[in-house]
């Protein structure tokens, strides 16, 4: 989305140096520099040649007979349009001064994501395997691009060029996830949509949505609408909550979808229900009444494990989500449950993996489900622990969120004004400098789907505010996903990433200029 900030659009010309509409200003030359994209690329050469120029004949070419890749040619167009002022038709037909995106059917080796980029005067190429591929250059392309390539507005003055090199480029991990808590604090379709865009920006392929917990029900089940009536009507601090019906959900997962960002799904269970449960107190063994809950304390709420009305509810649920959502996966949650028996926790966790494959997903849950046991297709998602077994479920995969690393609701330091403190204090260096084939003891490599950066969402009652704690936390752990450990290197990200503050002021994004890096 485009910023609906207009008041920032001189501000950020100031800061980039461009002239925006005075053409009294001589447009600073493109520098030959070393273009600062995150994350880095896992091979680059600079060429040295003229760079490319966009123009007002260029046009985006692209076979029309893929509508994936006619649709990614379509987004790149929808970018560059106004802030150029340029018509960059999208056509079958090539020609000088163009930007091409081709499928390469016999170049399986750059994988699903992969890609490869060539700029030279005349004509910016890109191939891939897949139509991720080149959904994943194109951002690359934005980034080549000057930031106020961001605009709404037409902008005369700049020089739209693209430095003239060659890139080869392909993930380091598949799972490159943010999460984020719409049940803490509610946010609208709009605000996710936004989010997902900042994660296409930076290459990330997943948004893990925490729909439900005990302050708030955020998710349409039409065969239990008491779910929402009765659970989404509250937060913390006691705003007015709110849910997404199922047509707004099926909307973030097709805008998600057009970008390559997996919508994930996670119901939290047993533990972390009171909102289902202030619907169904039938179905509540919490010794706490089951009403509407607007504070902050976690592992006291939990469905009965040894009734079969939670089994039936939670079949319908995840019958329901699991339509609507295209992803191999349902997160179950399974966090922090301390009013159950070891026992009670192994069985219910058993009962809903067969549930969530019965529907024909794969079960994710947060780490303690590793008590129960695990087909090999479930995945765990360490957050707590540094250490896991070492035979772990049988081959079963890991993603890592490690809360010292990627919690991005940590705070930065002692005194930020929002974020919590349980895990640690983690500067942008600290999410940085972590390796996730290292970091989990008994956890290789070859275990690791990847990475996710979680945002919980006690402390962060707005969108501005999960903005702020995020950027740029997020492009340290987009970084950490993407790009090769031996090619990251912090001297280089902090100067890298300081120059996409313009291009966050454009996209109304609020960022934290944290004194770690190079602004
Ligand atoms: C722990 S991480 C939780 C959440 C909280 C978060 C706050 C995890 C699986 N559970 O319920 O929101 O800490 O940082």
């Amino acid at each position: 989305m485009k910023s609906r900030f207009a008041g920032t659009l001189c501000i950020a010309a100031l800061l980039v140096g461009c002239s925006s509409t005075a053409p009294t200003t001589t447009p600073s030359p493109v520098s030959s520099a070393t273009p600062r994209l995150v994350p880095a690329p896992a091979s680059m050469t600079m060429s040295g040649g003229d760079p490319f120029t966009i123009a007002a004949t260029t046009t985006i070419v692209v076979d029309g007979s893929n509508p994936q890749a006619a649709r990614t040619a379509e987004l790149l167009a929808a970018v560059l349009r106004p802030s150029t002022g340029f018509p960059i038709p999208v056509t079958g037909n090539s020609g000088a001064g163009s930007i091409a995106l081709r499928l390469a059917p016999d170049r399986a080796s750059l994988g699903d994501e992969g890609y490869e980029l060539s700029v030279t005067r005349d004509s910016v190429r890109i191939v891939a395997y897949r139509p991720a591929g080149l959904f994943r250059a194109t951002q690359t392309v934005r980034q080549l691009l000057p930031p106020s390539i961001e605009s709404d507005m037409k902008l005369g003055g700049v020089p739209w060029t693209i430095p003239a090199l060659s890139i080869s480029d392909q993930p380091r991990f598949a799972w490159r996830g943010a999460m984020l808590d719409v049940a803490r604090h509610f946010f609208t379709v709009d605000e996710v949509k936004q989010y997902v865009d900042l994660l296409a920006l930076y290459k990330m392929n997943v948004l893990h949505l925490h729909l439900s917990d005990d302050q708030g029900w955020r998710i349409e089940i039409k065969s239990h609408p008491e779910l929402t009536t009765v659970g989404s009507k509250t937060q913390v601090g006691g705003g007015p909550g709110g849910f997404y019906t199922q047509a707004d959900y099926a909307d973030i997962v097709r805008y998600a979808q057009d970008r390559y960002v997996m919508i994930v799904p996670e119901i939290d269970m047993p533990g972390h229900t009171n909102a289902a449960l202030s619907a169904f107190p039938a179905l509540s063994c919490s010794t706490r009444p089951s009403v509407l809950y607007t504070g902050t304390d976690v592992g006291w709420s939990t469905f009965c494990v040894e009734n079969e009305g939670s089994y039936a509810l939670i079949d319908d649920i995840v019958r329901e989500i699991a339509a609507m959502t295209p992803a191999p996966y349902f997160h179950m949650g399974g966090d922090e449950v301390h009013v159950l028996k070891p026992a009670q926790y192994q069985l219910f966790v058993e009962r809903v993996q067969d549930i969530v494959n019965k529907h024909g997903k794969q079960l994710i849950g947060w780490e303690e489900i590793l008590q129960s046991r695990l087909k090999s297709s479930s995945v765990l998602q360490q957050w707590r622990n540094d250490s896991l077994p070492g035979a772990l479920h049988s081959g079963g995969k890991v993603i890592v969120s490690g809360a010292r690393k990627t919690y991005l609701d940590m705070k930065y330091t002692k005194d930020t004004e929002l974020g919590l403190t349980w895990a640690a204090i983690i500067e942008v260096r600290d999410a940085y400098d972590f390796n996730p084939g290292a970091y989990v003891k008994h956890v290789s490599e070859s275990d690791i789907l990847g990475v996710e950066a979680p945002m919980w969402s006690e402390t962060v009652r707005n969108i501005s505010a999960v903005q702020f704690l995020a950027v740029p936390r997020l492009q340290a752990i987009a970084e950490v996903g993407w790009t090769p450990q031996s090619v990251r290197n912090w001297e280089s990200f902090r100067e890298r990433i300081a120059t996409h503050a313009p291009r966050w002021n454009f996209l109304g994004v609020n960022y934290n200029r944290s004194p770690q890096i190079a602004w």
